[in-house]
């Protein structure tokens, strides 16, 4: 047996390692796929019996006008695409979304504010109202607001906030490629004290943006040596928006997705692997193949933060052909 192979038994016995190397990881994305789907499969079915899948729905509460420079994203203040600052939500119409997710099925309700990192004062004491209001609902709340210090994290907490959304998106080696605006540090300071506060973390990544296998390998390395995992890993396909800088940019072989998926289910047997942004470039096989490799979350609803996702009847239907079960929303 080689060292790989014994590693990946290893796994199968649901042993959770933060070791792995860059190399192990580019093995695992670059096995012929049927191997790698085979491996991915085992743990898959051991770690999540009888293939649960949980839905997420996103709002976008403070859309657009954003000062980073994430090249990817519409929201950007230096991108042309057509987002200009658009107001805040209310409260109100925030939990009448909250309560329209819930009763299609969604089980987790994610918020997002286009922010460089969390404002003071109003702007804050809204989003934990809104946490709030989520929870009592009976919802799992999640919240990407960009970076937050360790009083705001402590006040999330005590909000009751379920998760904190805050990607690493790509390598830290393609990363200055991507964003200049803020560095990988900082990123993972913020991990620090969200993790340090009690709250769950989901981080993960952008696939499509013209990076290599070694910084896919990469990316999942540093996910992977986390201690504990990330709850949740989305991996998200770039969504060409026009107007970004990377709106040229070639769309990826859906089959790139799957490798993505299945190799983050190796690396994190426990976590959530989520479906994410770019379900609607996907196509019904490649989406079935990832959810029989490794992903047990989508994104649900018709629209991401500003772009489409596919529609509600179309997910149930591609759910129930795959035959996976959709995780309750118990509490009415
Ligand atoms: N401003 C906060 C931040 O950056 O953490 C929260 C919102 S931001 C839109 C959340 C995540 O959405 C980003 O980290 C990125 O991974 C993902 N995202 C944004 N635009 C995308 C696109 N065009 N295609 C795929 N994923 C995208
Ligand atoms: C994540 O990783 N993907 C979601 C969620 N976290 C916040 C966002 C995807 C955004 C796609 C582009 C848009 O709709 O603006
Ligand atoms: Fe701002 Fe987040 Fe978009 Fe980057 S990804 S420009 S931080 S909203």
């Amino acid at each position: 047996m080689t060292l790989i192979n014994k590693k990946i038994s290893n796994q199968a016995s649901n042993e959770v390692r933060h070791d792995w190397t860059i190399d192990e990881v580019r093995n695992l994305l670059e096995k012929p796929l049927i191997e790698l789907l085979w491996e991915a499969q085992k743990i898959h079915r051991r770690s999540n019996p009888g293939y649960v899948v949980q839905l997420a729905s996103l709002l976008s509460v403070k859309t657009g006008g954003c000062t980073e420079d994430c090249a990817y994203c519409p929201q950007s203040i230096h991108s042309s695409s057509d987002l200009s600052e658009q107001s805040t939500l209310e409260i109100s119409n925030v939990l009448q979304q909250a309560q329209e997710a819930k009763s299609a099925g969604a089980d987790r309700f994610c918020m997002g504010w286009a922010w460089r990192e969390i404002q003071e004062g109003e702007h804050f004491e809204t989003m934990l109202e809104m946490i709030r209001g989520v929870k009592s609902l009976g919802l799992e709340a999640c919240v990407t607001a960009g970076m937050v210090t360790e009083k705001q994290a402590s006040r999330l907490a005590e909000a009751g906030l379920t998760a904190y959304n805050h990607n690493l998106d790509t390598s830290p080696e393609k990363y200055g490629e991507i964003i200049t605006t803020r560095t990988y540090q900082e990123r993972l300071e913020t991990l620090h004290r969200i993790r340090a506060a009690g709250i769950n973390i989901c981080c993960g990544g952008i696939i499509g943006m013209g990076e290599s296998t070694t910084d896919r390998a990469s990316l999942l390395q540093v996910l992977a040596s986390l201690n504990p995992h990330p709850e949740s890993v989305p991996i998200n396909s770039l969504v060409a928006v026009e107007g970004t800088l990377l709106e040229k940019v070639n769309p990826i072989d859906p089959l790139e997705v799957v490798r993505m998926v299945a190799t983050a289910r190796i690396l994190m047997p426990r976590s959530k692997i989520r479906l994410s942004a770019g379900r609607k470039q996907l196509g019904r096989e490649a989406q079935i193949l990832c959810l029989q490799a490794g992903a047990n979350s989508i994104f649900y609803g018709e629209k991401l933060l500003t772009t489409g996702n596919p529609d509600i009847e179309e997910d149930q239907k591609l759910l129930s052909l795959a035959g996976v079960k959709i995780k309750a929303n118990f509490i009415e």
